[in-house]
């Protein structure tokens, strides 16, 4: 995978672990924490399809809010406003996962480096600058909230090639999550999969250009950054 002019990265599970949401959840409902995560997680990414599909966007932050409160009505933990805003609070200070400031660093010169995710602005704002990755991060971060269009939709992609100006073709696209690399894949990136779990692939008639297993492996196989004409 040669001539990479632009890297660019999903946010959750991807740059940043979403682990501090589980021991949040766990302080709150012992024993409950990880059912309580994953759940959220699930429907938060349900209901950005469902949203998507019947086109009654909402911010991400919204999503994720109604994501909480489903999850907690389903498992039958009572949700105070203060928990719920302390919960929500966790996506804003998630821990980025170690070799991700390194790898940035490898990645950096010659090349525009970039979040895309369907975090709205108000999440990765700050996310981004908690996390003290606003310099490795020489293009920022683009939010599908600017085209209020989710993932895996080609629309929510096609701001990535328009902010960065660097062609598809070029642009390498990172995520740990299989039916956001298949996203990507059919738009027309070149994709790198981060599979941190030997989680199986999704069946969806596409597959990822590259796969490792964390961050610091891709510099080894994108090269050095194209000369900056
Ligand atoms: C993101 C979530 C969906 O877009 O992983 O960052």
């Amino acid at each position: 995978v040669q001539n990479i002019g632009a890297v660019v990265f999903d946010a959750y599970g991807t740059l940043f672990d979403v682990h501090s949401v589980i021991v949040r959840c766990e302080a709150e409902w012992p024993g409950q924490g990880r059912s309580l995560s994953q759940l959220w997680r699930t429907k938060q990414l349900e209901y950005s399809w469902l949203r998507a599909l019947m086109d009654r966007y909402e911010p991400f932050h919204v999503v994720t809010a109604e994501a909480l409160a489903y999850a907690c009505q389903a498992l039958g933990l009572p949700l105070s406003d203060e928990t719920r805003a302390a919960l929500m609070e966790q996506y804003q200070h998630l821990t980025v996962y170690p070799e991700a400031p390194s790898a940035l660093a490898a990645l950096g010169p010659g090349r525009r480096l970039a979040i895309f995710s369907n975090g709205s602005p108000a999440m990765l704002e700050p996310l981004v600058a908690n996390a003290g990755l606003t310099e490795l991060l020489t293009s920022g971060w683009l939010s599908a909230d600017e085209v209020r269009l989710y993932k895996p939709t080609p629309g929510a992609y096609a701001l990535v090639p328009s902010r960065l100006e660097v062609p598809a073709k070029r642009t390498l696209f990172v995520s740990s999550n299989p039916w956001d690399v298949a996203g990507a894949k059919n738009f027309g990136f070149l994709v790198a999969w981060v599979n941190r779990t030997g989680a199986v692939f999704d069946q969806l008639g596409l597959t990822p250009d590259l796969v490792v297993t964390d961050l610091s492996q891709i510099p080894e196989h994108i090269g050095q950054g194209p000369l900056t004409s």
